[in-house]
């Protein structure tokens, strides 16, 4: 029960759920997954455990279409928002690091460039970023504090039709790897996009060490020092914070997907250990108590998983409001932190090996669970939508 007549990879799926799925978006799921299952698994324990991201695989990515997969033109695939989530359940099954580029590329960088661009800048930028041929990163968090990007530090300020910008982006994902970077500023008009090109003079980066999370993940610092930014790079249609909220919308999206796809992978890691491991003179599956623990992350992943698809319906549709998708990625960061912590404790001693799954899996949510807008930040989101009352 619980497993149909699905792939391994899309259990558990206790309710069903693949037969509220249309052909072409489970067509989509099951090649993300064998690329996942033969591509990622074999060396994603290497890549954490050594800090390195998979550069390589991320060619492979592109021609699976995994960039910007929503857009119907510029070389994309032209996907469903349904799809895109079930993108993002594959590839953080595999890893969120590996999810993190993919989001940061196509929600954070593509999404901007297509939604406040000129038809330039789309033309310029977003070919090349859906064949991964350049990179993009996303700078909104600085080191003074990331949950109020509105009193941001770094400027620009406008000379002749040019812009100087000048200030820093802390904790940004791709950050030194990126052709372009998509930068918030303050300026005299409010908050202000611009596409900050890798050779700019005054631009450099230095990746962030020693992290114990996301360490399948380049996360960098960048600095800003008197760079002229050309009239030509601002984004014209983003104006104040929404801009940068805006683009946060569609990547917490594929997190709220993600998120249970790392859940899933625990969950299935752990029973099929306590199908093997034999204690108390019977196979571990047999506890009354290991079944209720099991159970109970099938209870959470499947109400995630609801969530995560009635969001793509709704997303589809024109009709999610991004306090809806707070709402996603509050609770499946959660189910999937909690669910990683637990499988990891099912596992024994064994489960402290970077050979488990559950381990990195919980170590990569504990950024999770802080980017894209902590938990209390979705919280009070939530809190504020409900009550009119913003109590941030
Ligand atoms: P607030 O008044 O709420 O909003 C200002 C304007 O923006 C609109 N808006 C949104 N639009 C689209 N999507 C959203 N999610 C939006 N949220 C708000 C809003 O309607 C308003 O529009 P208008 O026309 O009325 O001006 O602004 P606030 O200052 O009260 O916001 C407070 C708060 C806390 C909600 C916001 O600052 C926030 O979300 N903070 C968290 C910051 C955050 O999430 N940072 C993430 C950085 S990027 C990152 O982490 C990448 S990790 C990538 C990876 O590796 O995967
Ligand atoms: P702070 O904002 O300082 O928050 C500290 C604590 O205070 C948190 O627990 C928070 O929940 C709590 N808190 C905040 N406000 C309130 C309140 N009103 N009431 C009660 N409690 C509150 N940013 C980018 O711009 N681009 C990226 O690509 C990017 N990638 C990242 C990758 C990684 C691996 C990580 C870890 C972060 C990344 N970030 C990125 C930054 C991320 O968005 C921020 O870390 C996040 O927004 C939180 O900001 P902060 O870390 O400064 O915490």
């Amino acid at each position: 029960m619980g497993d149909f007549a699905v792939p391994d990879s899309a259990t558990p799926d206790f309710y069903n759920i693949d037969s509220l799925l249309t052909d072409d978006e489970r067509q989509v799921r099951d090649a993300v997954a064998r690329f996942v299952d033969d591509r990622i698994m074999p060396v994603i324990g290497e890549c954490f455990e050594h800090e390195k991201f998979p550069m390589n695989l991320v060619p492979e990515m592109a021609e699976l279409g995994l960039f910007g997969p929503t857009f119907q033109d510029y070389g994309c695939a032209g996907l469903n928002n349904v799809c895109y989530g079930l993108i993002m359940q594959e590839l953080e099954r595999g890893d969120s690091g590996v999810r993190s580029f993919a989001s940061v590329q196509s929600g954070l960088c593509m999404y901007p460039i297509h939604a406040y661009g000129t038809d330039e800048q789309k033309q310029r930028w977003l070919p090349p970023m859906a064949k991964a041929e350049a990179i993009g990163c996303f700078g909104l968090t600085e080191p003074d504090g990331g949950s109020d990007p509105g009193v941001m530090k770094t400027t620009a300020v406008k000379s002749g039709s040019d812009w100087v910008l000048n200030g820093a982006k802390m904790w940004i994902t791709n950050g030194s790897i990126a052709d372009v970077a998509i930068v918030w500023a303050g300026t005299g008009d409010g908050i202000l996009g611009f596409l900050v090109e890798k050779d700019t003079p005054g631009y450099t980066t230095r990746d962030i060490p020693h992290k114990f999370s996301l360490r399948a993940s380049i996360t960098s610092e960048l600095f800003f020092d008197n760079c002229k930014i050309p009239a030509e790079n601002q984004l014209p249609k983003a104006k104040g914070l929404g801009g940068p909220l805006g683009c946060l919308t569609q990547a917490r999206y594929g997190i709220a997907w993600g998120a249970v796809g790392a859940a899933m992978a625990c969950y299935r890691e752990a029973l099929a250990f306590c199908k093997e491991r034999v204690l108390f003179g019977e196979p571990l599956i047999n506890k009354q108590q290991i079944q209720v623990r099991l159970a109970d992350m099938v209870r959470r992943i499947t109400t995630g998983q609801l969530l995560a698809l009635q969001l793509g319906w709704l997303k589809d549709k024109g009709e999610m409001h991004h306090t809806q998708v707070s709402l996603a990625k509050w609770n499946n960061v959660r189910l999937g932190l909690d669910i990683a912590r637990e499988a990891r404790d099912i596992l024994g001693a064994g489960g402290i090996s970077i050979e488990c799954g559950p381990i990195r899996h919980s170590m990569n949510l504990e950024s999770v669970i802080t980017y894209e807008g902590t938990e209390t930040i979705h919280q009070l989101i939530v809190g504020r939508e409900l009550t009119g009352y913003a109590a941030f």
